[in-house]
C-alpha cells in the first residue's frame, strides 16, 4: 500500500494533483501539506496539514509516523517572485529539495519522489526551437538557476545513493481551480480571469513571445504516468522535456476572441518580458514519449473551451 506525501498542495499543481492521486490511491493515502490553507476540495478529500518542508525536524516526523512511501515535492518560489527575492529564493528552492533528498536517502521506506524541474532551465544560448533533452543550459534567472542546480542533485543522489527522484521540466502550466503564483507563463491564466470578469486583458509578455505551455490535465497525467512508469525504462534521472503546446499572446487572445468576439488584448510587457526572452519558443520531448509514453489531450482550441468554462463556473 502506498502512502503518498504531496508537500505544496495548496499551491496551482498541488491542489490539483492531490484530487487526482486521492481518486488512485484512496482519500486516506494521500497527505496534502502546504504553509497555508488549502483549498476546500484537499482539505474535505483526505488528509491535510500545515507543514514547512524547511522543518527538516518535523519532516521527518511526518513521514515516520504515516509510513511515508512517496513524496511529490512542489513547493517552490517561481521564476517572477524568485527576480524579487533572489537569495530567499534561493534558499527556499535549494534547501527544501536538500531535506527532501536526504529524507529519501535515510528512509528506506520512501520509494519514490517526484520534483518539478522547468523551461527555466534554458537561457538565452539555448536554441530557442524544438529545444532537445540534452543542450546548452545556461540559466540567466534565480529560479532557472536553482532548478538547474536542483537537476544536477537529483541524478547525483540517484548514481550515488540510488534515490529514485522522477521529474519534468514543466512548461507554463494552465488552470482555473487555483490561479497561478509569481511565474513568467502566468499571462496564459490571468488572461482567462480577465476575459471572463472584463473582457479585456492587458499582457504583461508582448503578443510575439511564444512559450511552451499545457493544460493541467496533462500535467497531471504526465506527473503520474511518469511516477507510475517501471524504472528500469526511465533514461533520464536529471529531468524530462515535455513540449505542451506553444503559443504567444496574440494566438491566445485570437482563440479567445471566437469565444467572445468582444474580448480586447493590449500589451504592456514589464520585468517578466527579460524572462520569457531567454526560454525556449518550443519544445522537443522524444525521450519522454518513448520512455514512459508522455502524450497530450488538450490543443489550444480544447483548452480554450474548457479554461473558458472553468472560470465562468468559478466566477460563478
Ligand atoms: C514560471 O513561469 O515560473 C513557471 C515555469 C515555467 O516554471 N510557470
Amino acid at each position: 500500500m502506498e502512502n503518498i506525501l504531496v508537500i505544496g498542495a495548496a499551491g496551482q499543481i498541488g491542489s490539483e494533483l492531490v484530487i487526482e492521486l486521492r481518486k488512485r490511491f484512496g482519500g486516506p493515502q494521500v497527505f496534502a501539506t502546504d504553509i497555508k490553507q488549502a483549498s476546500e476540495d484537499v482539505v474535505i478529500g483526505g488528509p491535510f496539514e500545515i507543514l514547512d518542508v524547511l522543518d527538516s525536524n518535523r519532516l521527518i516526523h511526518f513521514v515516520i509516523r504515516h509510513k511515508i512511501t512517496q513524496i511529490y515535492h512542489l513547493a517552490a518560489v517561481l521564476s517572477g517572485n524568485a527576480e524579487k527575492i533572489p537569495l530567499q529564493a534561493w534558499e527556499i528552492n535549494m534547501r527544501s529539495l536538500m531535506n527532501i533528498l536526504e529524507l529519501a536517502k535515510e528512509v528506506d521506506a520512501i520509494k519514490k519522489v517526484f520534483w518539478p524541474s522547468s523551461i527555466a532551465v534554458f537561457g538565452p544560448s539555448t536554441p530557442r526551437f524544438n529545444t532537445p533533452q540534452y543542450t546548452i543550459t545556461e540559466p540567466n534567472t534565480v529560479y532557472g538557476i536553482s532548478k538547474l542546480a536542483g537537476e544536477r542533485w537529483i541524478e547525483y543522489y540517484y548514481n550515488r545513493y540510488g534515490v529514485d527522484v522522477r521529474s519534468i521540466r514543466y512548461p507554463g502550466l494552465i488552470s482555473y481551480k487555483t490561479e497561478a503564483g509569481g511565474g513568467t507563463t502566468d499571462y496564459a491564466v490571468e488572461i482567462f480571469f480577465d476575459a471572463v470578469r472584463e473582457g479585456k486583458y492587458t499582457s504583461f509578455l508582448s503578443e510575439g513571445s511564444k512559450l511552451p505551455m499545457m493544460f493541467m490535465e496533462d500535467a497531471i497525467k504526465a506527473t503520474i504516468d511518469l511516477m507510475e512508469a517501471d524504472e528500469e525504462n526511465l533514461s533520464i534521472h536529471s529531468s524530462y522535456n515535455v513540449a505542451g503546446i506553444s503559443f504567444d499572446p496574440q494566438e491566445l487572445a485570437d482563440e479567445i476572441k471566437k469565444h467572445i468576439p468582444e474580448f480586447e488584448i493590449d500589451y504592456k510587457p514589464d520585468f517578466r518580458q527579460a524572462i520569457a526572452d531567454s526560454w525556449p519558443a518550443s519544445i522537443e520531448d522524444s525521450v519522454a514519449k518513448a520512455d514512459w509514453g508522455l502524450n497530450y489531450k488538450y490543443g489550444l482550441s480544447e483548452l480554450t473551451e474548457v479554461m473558458l468554462e472553468g472560470v465562468r463556473k468559478k466566477l460563478g
